[in-house]
């Protein structure tokens, strides 16, 4: 099997409503998808994405330049295919856009060699784990007022969600330790919830911040001060009882062994762009299992989701609904968890009518 052509289009996806966290402010998710076609007739597909037309537009650019490395191989040969990658990148950097970019072209390959074998991704890749725990992430804003905060949080519950994540990170934090104990009265105690500060704290506040938050109940607390400060992070981590997750910003499984290596966080969630696809995301999931710590996972929920039901260490897969209009059969979710696609690689039916709707 050999990649022949690679198609790149451009889309413009709407959010629900425009949304803010601490460390954005954006309204779609510009996403440059990728569709690897082979000899075989099969294709693979990856995508990446940024909240501005121009990045993507740059992002796409990048992706062009990488085919040149891809086309022509055969797909199935997943790490030499990413090593050349890696070298041909070796100038231009392992980290920002250019890892983006060969995400998409990385998790395409993977998806063609798991169709080759006729196996789900998750199965290709050792997993026997048909669901995976998950939480709900599209949604409780930073711009929302607590009611509404609440009625989406309850419209999670009833599309079966059984944990989700709020954001915070103010910089008058008690402002946001009311809220979230608003929100935690009004769900009762059976629903996980998690808050996300998005790197908006000094060490300091954050420790204030956490030990207030710690009685009501909170699954982890997310990127509590800047994401290079991985030894401010490790001060947060140790002074607190309760979970501190991060990772979401670096790039590469290299600086996921940085933060295990000084217990920046209790669990690390790597993001699947930002690794540079899903070889990347296997070794920092293997580098996690190492260290004895959990991994999870940062948007894509798609492809995230063969990798954690892969790994005996998985906690909690971040559900994103931005990219499911794009596919004719979305991930369910039932009971707290999704349920995995039965078709061979990431079990994804592309809606040609939903890309051509987005196509800028
Ligand atoms: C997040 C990251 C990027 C865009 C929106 C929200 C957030 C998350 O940090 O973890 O989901
Ligand atoms: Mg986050």
């Amino acid at each position: 099997m050999k990649i022949s052509t690679i198609d790149i289009e451009q889309l413009a996806i709407p959010l629900r409503r425009p949304i803010r966290t601490a460390a954005h402010d954006f309204t779609h998710a510009y996403t440059v998808f990728v569709r690897l076609r082979t000899d075989i007739g099969l294709t693979g597909i990856g995508w990446c994405f940024a909240f501005e037309a121009s990045k993507a537009a740059a992002l796409a650019a990048l992706v062009a330049d990488l085919t040149s490395v891809y086309e022509g191989r055969d797909p199935r040969a997943v790490r030499a295919n990413f090593a050349a990658a890696w070298r041909d990148l070796n100038f231009f950097g392992h980290a920002g856009a250019a890892m983006m970019a060969l995400s998409a072209l990385d998790t395409a390959c993977w998806d063609l060699a798991a169709q080759a074998a006729e196996l789900p991704l998750y199965r290709y890749l050792g997993g026997d784990n048909t669901r995976v725990t998950t939480y709900a992430s599209s949604g409780l804003w930073l711009n929302y007022s607590v009611d509404e905060v609440i009625a989406e949080a309850e419209m999670f519950r009833a599309q079966g969600h059984r944990a989700m994540k709020m954001r915070i990170g103010r910089p008058d934090f008690m402002t946001d330790i009311g809220r979230v104990g608003r929100v935690r009265e009004a769900l009762g105690s059976d629903i996980e919830l998690l808050v996300d500060a998005n790197q908006a704290w000094p060490v300091s506040v954050a420790i204030r911040a956490g030990r207030l938050l710690e009685p009501l109940d909170i699954f982890w607390l997310e990127e509590p001060v800047f994401y290079t400060d991985l030894a401010g992070c490790a001060q947060v981590t140790a002074a607190l009882d309760m979970r501190v997750a991060t990772g979401e910003t670096s790039y590469g499984s290299a600086a996921m062994k940085q933060h295990l290596q000084v217990r920046a966080a209790d669990v690390l969630m790597p993001d699947l762009q930002r690794m540079g696809g899903i070889t990347e995301y296997l070794n920092a999931a293997a580098l996690c299992a190492a260290f004895n710590q959990p991994v999870s996972s940062h948007l894509f929920t798609e492809a995230s989701a063969h990798v954690l039901a892969a790994q005996p260490h998985a906690l909690m897969l971040e559900h994103m609904e931005w990219w499911e209009e794009l596919f004719e059969n979305p991930l369910a979710i039932e009971d707290g968890q999704v349920v995995l696609p039965t078709a061979p690689g990431l079990g994804l039916t592309v809606s040609e009518q939903a890309l051509s709707r987005f196509t800028i």
